[in-house]
């Protein structure tokens, strides 16, 4: 086998969200098999941060400002990154929001806010590049999913159900265009520590552990949170040429968590 087939050499890949956390890692291992960087952020300031945080690790991130359930900004994005760095060749749908709001309490605009984001955008962004893919002849689309694709729990009602849209648009992306030689997968990450789930792990006023925190390590065949870093090398691979014939699948990376009843008490 040609390990070239890892490489992501000569490739535009746009990260959406990927300032820092879960897209930025991402983005990180992406830079490092070749591909030049294109990511986004909702707000400007975080936006330059995270071109300095790239810059402090040797990449030349390109970076807009732009609101991904906002379709003419997305479209314009894409228009000026394809004049002024490329047709983007690999898109990973990371930005994301969470509201942990018990069903019954929450709003429908907070409802309406988490699907706009989670399920609506990336379908806007993936509507927009897919023309560029098809045009060039290849394409990959990586939907960052979750276990909340698969499980349900109190509180994240708005989050699972996009969550579990979003697997079924990867599904029907793979089926619409894998025609043209465009695979669109999933990443369905456990629990990783990042600022998005920092308040289930922050310590108690005694200084003990979140008990959320202990529930999910205890669940954990691997027994600890996973870290952004463990999510590299499976987006490396759907992003390659190594994984042409992968499509429709969603690839949990959960250290075992959806595989494991969990431990007797
Ligand atoms: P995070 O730390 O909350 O970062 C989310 C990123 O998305 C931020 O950069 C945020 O920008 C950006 N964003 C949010 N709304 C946006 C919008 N409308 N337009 C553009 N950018 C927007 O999240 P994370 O933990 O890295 O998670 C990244 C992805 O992985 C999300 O899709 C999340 O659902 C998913 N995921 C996370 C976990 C986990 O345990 N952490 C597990 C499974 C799946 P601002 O900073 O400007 O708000
Ligand atoms: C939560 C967490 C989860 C993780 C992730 C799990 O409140 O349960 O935020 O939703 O973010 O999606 O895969």
């Amino acid at each position: 086998m040609d390990m070239n087939a890892f490489s992501l050499q000569g490739k535009v890949a746009w990260i959406t969200g990927a300032s820092y956390g879960i897209g930025f890692a991402i983005a990180e291992a992406f830079a490092a098999a070749g591909a030049t960087i294109v990511f986004n952020d909702l707000n400007p300031e975080k936006t330059q941060m995270g071109v300095e945080a790239y810059a402090a690790k040797g990449i030349k991130a390109h970076g807009y400002t732009c609101n991904v359930t906002d379709e003419a900004a997305v479209q314009a994005l894409v228009k000026q990154v394809e004049e002024e760095v490329g047709t983007i060749d690999i898109l990973v749908n990371n930005a994301g929001i969470i509201k942990r709001i018990p069903m019954i309490e929450m709003s429908a605009a907070d409802f309406r806010a988490v699907i706009d984001v989670d399920l609506n955008a990336p379908f806007i962004c993936a509507k927009a590049v897919i023309p560029g893919m098809i045009k060039k002849g290849h394409g990959k689309i990586i939907n960052i999913c979750s276990m909340m694709s698969e499980l349900g729990r109190e509180t994240v009602s708005a989050y699972a159900a996009a969550k579990g849209g979003l697997k079924m648009l990867t599904r029907n992306i793979c089926s619409e265009y894998g025609e043209y030689n465009i695979q669109c997968n999933g990443i369905g990450p456990g629990y990783i520590a990042t600022p998005q789930t920092a308040p289930l792990r922050e310590r108690q006023a005694d200084g003990s552990r979140h008990p959320f925190d202990q529930f999910i390590v205890a669940k954990t065949p691997a027994a600890r949170w996973g870290n952004p870093e463990d999510l590299q090398g499976p987006a490396v691979f759907l992003a390659s040429d190594a994984s042409n014939f992968v499509n429709g699948h969603i690839l949990y990376v959960d250290g075992g968590i959806l595989a494991y009843i969990g431990k007797q008490p």
